[in-house]
């Protein structure tokens, strides 16, 4: 059994994360997306909100499943015996930082491979960041993000779907 880990902040999860999941998932038995439980940021949704948005957006593919890991990634992929972190990469900026967090997990923890996959063209410039930035201004959400992260954005920041 091959097991996969997509770990992230996912504050919110996009139509990026979404589209690199969809494009993995038939290549492992199972995929484990995993949300950072992080007290020193103060993210915009709860990690409990952020796995509740994620399962209802990853029903499509029943071997992916929702989990939430505190301390070291490579604590986790130990525990739960992933063997492949799953990256995903939207520019060269993305590289130099993940190629950084890929060494220091190798460093510190063998037993995994750290796989990059090249964010698809049409969602390199997103990012929860700027998507929040976008809902916080009212703009619009469409093709950024599932339908129900936009809800839930909204609902955040009480403006209006146009
Ligand atoms: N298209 C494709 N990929 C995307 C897109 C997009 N539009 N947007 C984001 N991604 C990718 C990111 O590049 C990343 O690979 C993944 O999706 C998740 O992104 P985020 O922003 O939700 O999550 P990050 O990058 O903040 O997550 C960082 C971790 C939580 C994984 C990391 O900080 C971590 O492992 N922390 C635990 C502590 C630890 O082990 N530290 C030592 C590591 S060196």
């Amino acid at each position: 059994m091959t097991r996969a880990v997509f770990p992230g902040s996912f504050d919110p999860m996009t139509n990026g994360h979404l589209e690199i999941l969809g494009r993995v998932a038939p290549l492992f038995d199972e995929v484990r997306v995993a949300v950072l439980v992080n007290p020193d940021k103060r993210p915009l949704f709860s990690v409990e909100e952020r796995m509740a948005l994620m399962r209802e957006v990853v029903r499509p593919w029943p071997n992916v499943r929702v989990d939430a890991f505190s301390g070291l990634l490579v604590d986790y992929v130990r525990r739960e015996g992933v063997d492949v972190i799953l990256r995903g990469l939207r520019s060269a900026v993305d590289f130099e930082a993940e190629m950084q967090m890929a060494q220091m997990n190798r460093h510190l923890y063998g037993g995994a491979v750290t796989l990059f996959v090249p964010s698809a063209p049409e969602y390199a410039f997103v990012s929860s960041s700027l998507v929040k930035q976008v809902a916080a201004g009212g703009g619009a959400l469409e093709g950024l993000v599932p339908p129900p992260v936009a809800s839930a954005l909204m609902e955040k920041f009480q403006t209006r779907g146009r």
